[in-house]
This record gives C-alpha cells, sequence and structure tokens, in this order.
C-alpha cells in the first residue's frame, strides 16, 4: 500500500472510531491484556457457591436440539475421541486475565461433526451440572481454539476450576465458558443464559470491553 492510502485508511478509521464515540480509555490495553483487565500469576475460582460432585461414571454430556444425531456420551466414550490441547489466555469480566492457560480435551469441532448439526442451527446454548447456562454464537464455538476440556496443565481439571469437563472459548470473557458441563444444545434462535438475563453482555467479546448489556 502507498504511504498516501495508508493514511487515508488510517485516517477513515479514525473517523469512524469517532463517529461510533470511542474514545482514550483510562486502562489502556497492551498486545496481549484486554483494556480494563489485570494480570494474575494464581488462579482465582469463579462460581454460584456450588461446586457439584459428579463421580465419573455417573457423568453424561447430552448433545442435542437442531442435529440429526443427538447423542449423549459417557466419560469413556468423550475420552475416546480425538484429544487436543490449546494454550490460550483466560479473561474473567471481573477484570482479571490469565495467560498460558494449558487445556487439553475435545475440540468443540469434532463434538459439531459428532452430532451433525441442521441447517438452522444458529446458536449454541450450553447447561451445567450447578444449573449454571450460558450461550454463544455458533460461529464463535467453530473457532480451533474452542475446547471441550478435561484437564489443565497435564492434569484432570479440579472439580473447583469446573471438572470433569469444561469448555473453554478463549476469545470471549470466561463466564461463556460452562465449567461442570452437562448439556449442549444447538438451536435456530438465540437462548440467553445464567449472566445473559442477569445484564451481562450477550456477546462478551474482553478487545471491546463488551462487559455488561
Ligand atoms: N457452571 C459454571 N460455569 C461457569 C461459572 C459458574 O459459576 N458455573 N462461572 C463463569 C465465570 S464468571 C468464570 S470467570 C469462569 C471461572 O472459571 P474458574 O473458576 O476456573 O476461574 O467460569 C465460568 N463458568
Ligand atoms: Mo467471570
Amino acid at each position: 500500500m502507498s504511504k498516501e492510502r495508508y493514511i487515508l485508511a488510517k485516517q477513515k478509521w479514525a473517523e469512524k472510531q469517532k463517529a461510533a464515540g470511542v474514545t482514550a480509555r483510562t486502562t489502556r490495553a497492551t498486545d496481549r491484556l484486554p483494556p480494563g483487565q489485570k494480570l494474575t500469576a494464581g488462579f482465582p475460582v469463579l462460581d454460584l457457591g456450588v461446586q457439584p460432585e459428579i463421580p465419573l461414571p455417573a457423568w453424561t454430556l447430552t448433545i442435542d436440539g437442531e442435529v440429526e444425531k443427538p447423542t449423549t456420551l459417557s466419560w469413556a466414550q468423550l475420552n475416546a475421541l480425538p484429544q487436543v490441547e490449546d494454550v490460550s489466555d483466560f479473561h474473567c469480566v471481573t477484570t482479571w486475565s490469565k495467560f498460558d492457560c494449558r487445556w487439553a480435551g475435545v475440540a468443540f469441532t469434532t463434538l459439531y461433526e459428532l452430532v451433525q448439526p441442521k441447517p438452522g442451527a444458529q446458536f449454541v446454548y450450553f447447561t451445567s451440572y450447578d444449573d449454571y447456562s450460558t450461550n454463544v454464537p455458533l460461529a464463535q464455538c467453530l473457532d480451533d481454539d474452542v475446547l471441550l476440556a478435561t484437564s489443565f496443565d497435564g492434569a484432570p481439571i479440579t472439580r473447583e476450576h469446573g471438572g470433569p469437563a469444561r469448555i473453554i472459548i478463549p476469545k470471549l470473557y470466561a463466564w461463556k465458558g460452562a465449567k461442570f458441563v452437562k448439556g449442549i444444545s444447538f438451536l435456530r434462535e438465540d437462548k440467553l443464559g445464567f449472566w445473559e438475563v442477569r445484564g451481562y453482555s450477550n456477546t462478551g467479546d474482553p478487545w471491546t470491553e463488551d462487559r455488561y448489556a
């Protein structure tokens, strides 16, 4: 791109930002830390005051809704699916972030292929053993960093962090990732989850500080 065209493009971008009411932030983002977030070295625990205990033989995950092949997986069936590992950053809406979380488990796309969603399926609704729920557009669940994670840092996910299995969606605030997950429903229409009906943003993008609706 020529220098002039580059400047013009930047100018247009600035005008668009201004028109959208985007102003300087009080807390500036670095390359990795989204605006308004603080880096934590520990791993805080966020839940609804219950950490359900699910013995592995009793654990199931039901995947249903607008799909050709609704399925209920046992723990053994889940672990027989192809396993992947992904290192990602974790951003909680309460302003802490944790870098380099090493999760392993089954890629969301593997579950997607297993149940074969119908063309009308556009949204995903997750439910949990603690009666938590959350919702995400299907398109965002199909990124290759979205996991049904069963391991953190090389060990089974502890109960406090959502074991036996939890959802990880690194590009969204962490409330969009259900701990203690027990159900995944593919839906035609969006359906708000636990925090989404309580004023949290429906989209939850950390990079635009899309915290509350
Ligand atoms: N089932 C369930 N999933 C949940 C929550 C919850 O309370 N219950 N809290 C969410 C929120 S707000 C965050 S920040 C992360 C916290 O995960 P952690 O406790 O492992 O840090 O889980 C998310 N998933
Ligand atoms: Mo959170």
